[in-house]
This record gives structure tokens, sequence and C-alpha cells, in this order.
């Protein structure tokens, strides 16, 4: 659950940007010749476009390289490169073969449970590297480079590619830039000091990826029908303690309807969050008769996450969510007594 919505909450990227590449990340890669990239289960574009751009890079740098991912592919902006990857490492590869210089690199996963079991059993005997932007979660695998004032992974495969004193190529550039638009929400959700990333998007473009480009193929490509039930569900916002919460939801007859498009719920988050006054937003959605996936947004002065936990679900500061069994009237009421509380007060 956490990691479902890592992405719409980056409000830790102040610090230490200018981090440098350790040198034993440098020699894993040059020391081995085949290399096992693995992303977490439900890929985004952050983790996908890490892991193809990495494997480009290393076999331009005449490396083997095997691309892994547990899936399944949802989101829409991402199912054209669902073909490169494989969910198993064959037998005969992997942990069982004999050659020692392969390796596995896991990219974008704060927890080894998020390429699934059996991808971790595969690489049980191989040395692992892990490359992540995550705050939280488990210290594991055997070298890690963990950046978490990075905007995205891929931010941390352009400094790889750099220190390893290459540029990256035009296609490597398109999906860095991917990854890193994804991650920020393009942009938005970057502080003051970010100016390394902003030097990274330079030399992207200047490589030849297009900002408008990656702006279509993330937010491009939807059905009609998801903008309706869009504005079906914005339609349907109510304020709460005196503006300070909105709520909204969907049915499962708006599903049914228009579609089980992955949901564009982003930007409804992002319309109800620019209302005046509003500190928090609740939408929540019936996933099946009698069982709701609750999100839950907020400008920082309330922690979310927090309170999602308390429903046994997870999250930050800003975004969060949880499964809810029973009525949407009850979870809205039990919402709003939390939020009574624990909002500041109205200026
Ligand atoms: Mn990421």
């Amino acid at each position: 659950m956490v990691g479902k919505y890592r992405l719409l909450e980056q409000g830790e990227l102040k610090t230490d940007m200018a981090k440098a590449v350790p040198r034993e990340i440098i020699d894993f890669f040059t020391s081995r010749s085949r290399f096992y990239l693995i992303g977490h289960e439900e890929p985004d574009g952050d983790c996908l476009a890490s892991q193809l751009a990495l494997a480009h890079f290393l076999k331009r740098q005449g490396k083997e390289i095997g691309l892994f991912s547990p899936g399944p592919f949802i989101r829409p902006e991402i199912l054209p490169y669902r073909d490169s990857f494989s969910r198993r490492i064959p037998a005969s590869e992997g942990s069982g073969a004999s050659e020692v210089d392969a390796a596995a690199v896991i990219l974008d996963c704060s927890t080894i449970d998020r390429i699934g079991g059996e991808l971790a059993t595969d690489i049980s005997a191989l040395e692992t590297l892990v490359i992540d932007h995550h705050s939280s979660g488990s210290k594991f695998g055997d070298l890690r480079y963990i950046d978490s004032a990075a905007p995205s992974v891929t931010f941390l495969i352009w400094k790889v590619i750099t220190a390893m004193n290459c540029r990256p190529d035009r296609q490597e550039a398109e999906l860095l830039l991917f990854g890193l638009c994804t991650d920020t929400g393009f942009f938005r959700h970057l502080e003051a000091g970010s100016a390394e990333v902003f030097q990274a998007v330079a030399a992207l473009t200047a490589a030849g990826a297009s900002p408008r480009e990656c702006y279509r193929l993330i937010y491009g490509g939807r059905s009609l029908e998801s903008r309706i039930l869009t504005g079906r569900v914005l339609s349907r916002a109510q304020t709460f303690l005196d503006g300070r919460i909105i709520v909204t939801h969907e049915t499962l007859a708006d599903k049914n309807e228009l579609g089980k498009e992955s949901r564009d719920s982003d930007s409804i988050y992002s319309r109800l969050q620019g209302v005046k006054g509003c500190h928090g937003v609740v939408f929540i959605r019936e996933e099946s008769e009698g069982e709701y996936s609750v999100g839950l947004r907020s400008d920082h002065s309330l922690d979310v996450g927090r309170v999602a936990e308390s429903f046994g679900g997870g999250g930050h500061l800003g975004a969060a969510g949880f499964t809810w069994h029973g009525s949407r009237e009850q979870i809205k009421k039990r919402l709003l007594e939390i939020f009574v509380r624990n909002l500041p007060q109205q200026h």
C-alpha cells in the first residue's frame, strides 16, 4: 500500500542532492559481465524507466542484461514496455548458474518483498545491488546505493552513467526524463534547492529527450470515458469542516459503465487540493460490494499517513490510502471525526 502511493508525495526532496555515486557502485558495474535488473510489483514509470535505461546503458558497455518484473502492468503509460520484461529468471541462469560474475540489481524498492517471492528466490544466491530513493524500508541486498533526497531512481541512474564518465544516448535520456517526470509530478513536487535535478534535465534534453513528448507519454493516450469519469467524480465533491476537507467518491456502477482503465486519481486530487481553504481530500472508491479503497491527500498540515495507518493502510505525510470494509457513510463519518480533532484551526 505504501509503495502504491509513493509517487504522489515527494516532500523530502531538499537536502544534499550532490551526494556522489560511491566508488563501489561503479566497480560493481565494471567488474561484472551479466546483470539481472529487477523492479517492483505493479511497476510505475520510474521503476520501469530506470530498469530500461540502465539496461540500455550497460549493453552499450558490452554487458549482458536480463529485465525482470513481477508485474502486473496496469498503468497505461507503461503498457508498451511490458514485453521487454520476464517474470522469472530461468533456473539455468540466476542462482542456479555456475557463472560467478552475474549479479542482480534491484531498483526503486524499499523492501525485498516488493519484487515478489518468486524473483527473490531466483536471485537468492546472487550478489545484489539495491538502488533506491525511498526514505523508509528495510536494509537488504549486498550493496546499497540509497539517496532519499533523489527525486527518482532514474535521477540516480543518470548519476551512475555520469560517474562512469559517459553520457546517456537519446533513448536513455528519454527514459530517464520519463522516470523523473513521473515521480516529480512533472516537477511540481520539487522544492527549492533542486538545481542538480534541473542540471540533469538540461543534460537529458541536450541528449534528445523532449519534455513535450514525455508529457504526452505520461498523461496522454487515455480513454474519453476515463475523463468523463473524472468529471463525474469531481462533480460529487462536497466540502466538510468549513471547507477544510473535501470528500468525493466513485461507485462500482461508475467503474462498470466507464471502464476499468487505471483511474486518473492524481488529477482528481490535484484539482480538489487546489480549492481555496482545502487542507485535505478524501476519495472513496468502491472496489467491490462492501469494499472500498480510500485515498487521502493533505497539504501537510495533517499527517494522512498516520490516519491511514490507523485503518491498516499506509503512506506519507501528504498522501496515503487504506482499504475499508463496510459502508461509504461509515468511513466518511469516522474520518471526519479524526479530522475535526486534528486539523489546524481556520484562519
Ligand atoms: Mn521511484
